[in-house]
């Protein structure tokens, strides 16, 4: 089995890295500030030149880039090339409801589609496979990034985009699909269809999943594994960087290795900008360093994760990411606590409840409100009401030494919350609809 699709960059050693990127990084600060007007100006309000910047040691030196950014720039004003050398535009809402435009050369979709390729051999994929690709396909990265990668391996590609539940089924039984992408959501509403079908986890051929675009948690991944009798696995990324594949989980399922020859990862403190040591908690910074269309320097992505050096046995020397914990936009703060909502998912999973919720905040008599409406299956549905009571102040305590505070919860009837086939919409605030 091929264990890497580019052994020697992926298993290169930290020295190898590091004069790859410092070589890299010269090269593309000097082409930004060449041809990016918009970034120029903030390097000269800072007073840093190109020739400041000698290795990626020097990159703090950089000014940052937000999304604030993106969209005064939008859509050419951070461009790097001539338009007339790009060949594809891809774009996202986001999780946080601004959208962005990204431009991709020829170049950056072959280096995109590599990151992806790596991501797919890393979960076990040669050209023996079957991948079905059911993230979206069109403006979204997911189903085009997966889909070039499975290409590069030599999978078989079936290009589903999401939804239509039943003809996923269909195909991944009939041409024995051995890799599924998509959301973990979508992954596990798949999961419960299979099972309402009659199917058996066993009865499908699939041996891995590589599911990322929305934070999941560990109990997630297990509630995932055994229902599609899989191993899954964490793919990260974003369309300001070129979408999946930016990061991907091996084999030990221990934080995803980050592709350091075209990537350089920073964690900040979000609030001071000051770059943090490594293994502290804080956002995520990246620097593309061999990009042409979007060329990004220091670009803020709010995602609170922590980063590792530690050996990995899979081989790969390339620094790790943990899991996001969250954006640093989407954490919620709830009568002045924070609440991350994979909390919330944490202690619904332990409890035994399905990944079907919903969390919903608001503003009464000028104090904060939470409501979760979490889905019984059919087993724990019952008529009785103080059954259903009980249930409902049991959950409410475990949240509460999660959390800190006390949310109410809402046990609802099977099938009341609805499903997700990209990105799981969990948290409705309604504080901002009267703020
Ligand atoms: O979601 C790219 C992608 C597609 C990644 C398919 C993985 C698989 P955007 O729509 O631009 O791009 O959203 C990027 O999604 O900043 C994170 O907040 C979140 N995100 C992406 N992957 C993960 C993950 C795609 N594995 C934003 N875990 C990012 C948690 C993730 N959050």
């Amino acid at each position: 089995m091929a264990r890497y699709f580019q052994p020697e960059i992926e298993t290169a050693s930290r020295e190898k890295i590091l004069e790859i990127q410092n070589e890299k990084i010269v090269k593309q600060v000097k082409h930004v500030y060449e041809n990016v007007e918009y970034y120029r100006n903030l390097m000269d309000e800072k007073g840093v030149k190109p020739e400041d910047i000698k290795s990626v040691d020097d990159i703090k030196k950089l000014p940052f880039l937000t999304k604030a950014d993106l969209r005064e720039a939008y859509p050419y004003g951070l461009l790097g090339t001539d338009i007339k050398n790009c060949v594809r535009i891809q774009s996202t809402s986001g999780t946080t409801g601004k959208r962005v435009v990204a431009f991709y050369t020829q170049h950056d979709i072959d280096i995109w589609e590599e990151c992806c390729a790596r991501a797919i051999v890393a979960v076990g994929g040669t050209e023996e496979d079957v991948c079905q690709v059911c993230y979206g396909y069109g403006l979204f990265t997911g189903g085009p990034g997966l889909n070039g990668g499975s290409h590069k391996v030599g999978c078989l590609t079936l290009p589903m985009s999401s939804g239509n539940t039943d003809r996923q089924i269909q195909f991944m039984m009939d041409l024995g699909s051995t890799i599924i992408c998509c959301t973990p959501s979508y992954a596990a509403y798949i999961g419960e269809t299979l099972a309402e079908k009659g199917y058996k986890p066993e009865d499908n051929k699939l041996k891995a999943g590589i599911f990322g675009a929305e934070p999941w948690t560990e109990e997630m991944r297990r509630n995932i594994e055994k229902s599609l009798g899989i191993k899954a696995y964490d793919i990260y990324g974003l369309t300001e960087t070129s979408g999946p594949g930016v990061s991907f989980e091996c084999e030990e399922q221990t934080g995803m290795h980050i592709n350091e020859d075209h990537f350089y990862a920073e964690i900040i403190d979000p609030d001071t900008g000051e770059v943090l040591p490594e293994g502290s908690k804080g956002e995520l910074v990246f620097t593309s360093l061999d990009k042409e269309g979007f060329p990004l320097l220091r670009y803020r992505t709010r995602d609170i994760c922590v980063l590792s050096r530690e050996k990995c046995s899979c081989g790969r020397t390339h620094v790790k990411m943990s899991k996001p914990m969250g954006r640093s936009d989407d954490m919620l703060i709830i009568r002045g606590v924070n609440v991350f909502p994979s909390q919330i998912e944490t202690v619904l999973l332990n409890e035994g409840y399905t990944p079907n919720y919903q969390i919903v905040v608001d503003r009464v008599n000028n104090s904060d409100t939470l409501d979760i409406n979490v889905e019984l299956t059919p087993e724990q549905f019952s008529d009785k009401v103080s059954d259903t009571q009980e249930r409902e102040r049991k959950l409410e305590g475990a949240m509460r030494t999660m959390l800190g505070i006390g949310p109410k919860v809402h046990l609802l009837p099977p099938k009341s919350v609805v499903r997700s086939e990209g990105k799981a919409v969990r948290v409705i605030d309604n504080r901002k609809l009267h703020d």
